[in-house]
């Protein structure tokens, strides 16, 4: 969102009803059996039960916002295109819809799937395995657009901004892709998903979708395009979506200056069943099944293995297939002799590339493609293992006894669920605490301490 509305939303930052007190203009989508990572801003988690079917319905697609959802009304929306152009534009939808209309599926994961994998956890939504999702998007091919304006031989970078508000001082989402990847046939400007308008959440009523990239250069709710000259400098590109490229020692910091901008996702499976710890009697057929996909390369095949990766075994992929859509796979076992097993998949694409089975640790945990393990006790007399005592449930703030200054200083933007789910040491947590204060939480110097020894009792390292 460009600068006019920011201070007035600033003074705004926090208030709940900021997205709901607009009109509506596109359907709102109810999610369902979602993991709720976070309610505000929207972090939804597709479950493993998602992984059945070829293109995921919108009510399983998983959310991911780092900003509240802006409600956005088509008579006032316009997308400008600017910046090192021939010919600065502004286009409404009517005027996008003139253009040749465009399909495709392909899979969007979020750069941060996984990252709950990572050991020592790392900061951030604590996404397992569902922050993807296999779309069909239809719109305009973004270079279509670009040839209106007139893309000068100087461009080097496409930088995109939505209109999500950032909350406090944080900064703005925006993004850049290389020229190069703008003007690729398949980097497209939707304005449908799965046949339907962009639903809200998802971006109504423009997105880019740049297939075989990770989510955070998809965005959202688009409104402005500018053509750069060098390298775009802003908290997203250098800061944010970075990856030593390289294994790194596990819990290290890395200067963000010598990691590499966050681009094409990795080759990767998720077996959807059986699930984890699932009991069998010998002879039971056990359909072991899921999804692989990739990136710009596509997937050839998958395997299966149940005896720890000695063997591996050829799975059945679906027919249906896109470039940059998934597969599904299955594989059949039937265990004959009891036994404690171990399922595991990996996918390989048409290069030869297939995942690994330890995966390399990197500061933000983006890009997990390990090998997933599925225990499955093959047993003739099934015993249920005991059922967690009546959980101790969800920490609740005033039954603990935060520190005053708390709720005042971490609560006003978004609730408690983000702060729940991380694991970190009281290092981490310092940072985190003060990586909110530059974003506009009022910490004062002498609430840091008592604030950081209070999320270090309830959330600090796993037990390992
Ligand atoms: C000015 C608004 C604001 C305040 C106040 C605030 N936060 Fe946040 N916080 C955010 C936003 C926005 C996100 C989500 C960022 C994203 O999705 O990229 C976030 C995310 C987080 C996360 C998830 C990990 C991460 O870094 O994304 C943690 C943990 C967290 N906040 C803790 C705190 C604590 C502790 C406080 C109080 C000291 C606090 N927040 C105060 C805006 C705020
Ligand atoms: N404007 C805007 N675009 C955005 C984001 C955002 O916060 N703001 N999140 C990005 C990230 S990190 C991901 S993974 C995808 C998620 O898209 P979805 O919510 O439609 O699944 O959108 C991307 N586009
Ligand atoms: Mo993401």
């Amino acid at each position: 969102m460009m600068n006019s509305r920011r201070s007035f939303f600033q003074s705004l930052a926090g208030a709940a009803l900021l997205s709901q007190s607009s009109p509506i203009t596109a359907a709102e989508h109810v999610k369902r059996n979602m993991i709720v990572r976070s309610t505000r801003p929207e972090d939804f988690e597709m479950p493993l039960d998602g992984f059945s079917g070829w293109i995921t319905p919108i009510e399983r697609f998983y959310v991911r916002s780092h900003h509240y959802t802006p409600t956005i009304s088509l008579e006032e929306w316009k997308l400008t295109i600017g910046g090192e152009v021939e010919k600065p534009l502004t286009l409404t939808m009517a005027d996008l819809k003139k253009l040749p209309r465009v399909e495709l599926v392909a899979v969007m994961e979020c750069a941060g799937n996984g990252r709950g994998l990572y050991e020592p956890p790392v900061p951030g939504v604590q996404w397992v395995y569902g922050s993807v999702g296999n779309g069909r998007w239809a719109g305009v091919r973004l270079a279509d657009v670009l040839a209106k304006a007139g893309v000068k031989p100087s461009a080097q970078h496409l930088l995109m901004d939505g209109a999500d508000v950032p909350m406090g001082t944080m900064p703005e989402f925006q993004r850049t892709i290389p020229v190069k990847k703008a003007l690729h046939r398949d980097t497209i400007l939707a304005y449908e998903m799965n046949g339907e308008p962009l639903p809200v959440s998802h971006g109504f009523p423009l997105r880019m979708i740049v297939p075989g990239w990770a989510g955070d250069s998809w965005v959202k709710w688009l409104t402005d395009i500018k053509l750069l000259d060098k390298e775009f400098d802003g908290f997203w590109m250098k800061t944010a979506y970075r990856h030593p490229g390289h294994p790194v020692a596990p819990g290290v910091a890395v200067d963000p200056a010598k990691m590499h901008s966050v681009e094409s996702i990795n080759v990767k499976s998720v077996i959807a069943g059986p699930l984890d710890k699932t009991q069998v009697a010998p002879g039971a057929p056990v359909r072991i099944h899921g999804v692989a996909w990739s990136n710009e390369t596509p997937v050839a095949s998958v395997e299966v293995s149940v005896d720890r990766g000695r063997t591996w075994q050829k799975a059945k992929l679906n027919t249906e297939q896109a470039r940059y859509g998934w597969r599904l796979f299955e594989y059949t076992w039937t265990p004959r002799q009891p036994g404690y097993y171990v399922v595991m998949a990996r996918a390989f694409d048409t290069a030869g590339k297939t995942q690994p089975m330890t995966q390399e640790w990197n500061p933000s945990g983006y890009l997990f493609n390990g090998v997933q393990q599925v225990a499955v006790d093959v047993t003739a007399d099934p015993i249920q293992p005991p059922q967690p005592a009546a959980s101790a449930g969800t920490p609740n703030t005033a039954a603990f006894d935060a520190p005053e200054a708390f709720r005042g200083a971490c609560l006003p933007c978004h609730d408690e669920k983000i702060i729940m789910q991380q694991r970190l040491t009281r290092v981490q947590w310092e940072r985190e605490v003060d990586k909110m204060a530059r974003w506009g939480a009022k910490v004062e110097p002498a609430d840091r301490t008592p604030i950081v020894d209070y999320l270090l009792k309830l959330y600090g390292p796993r037990p390992r």
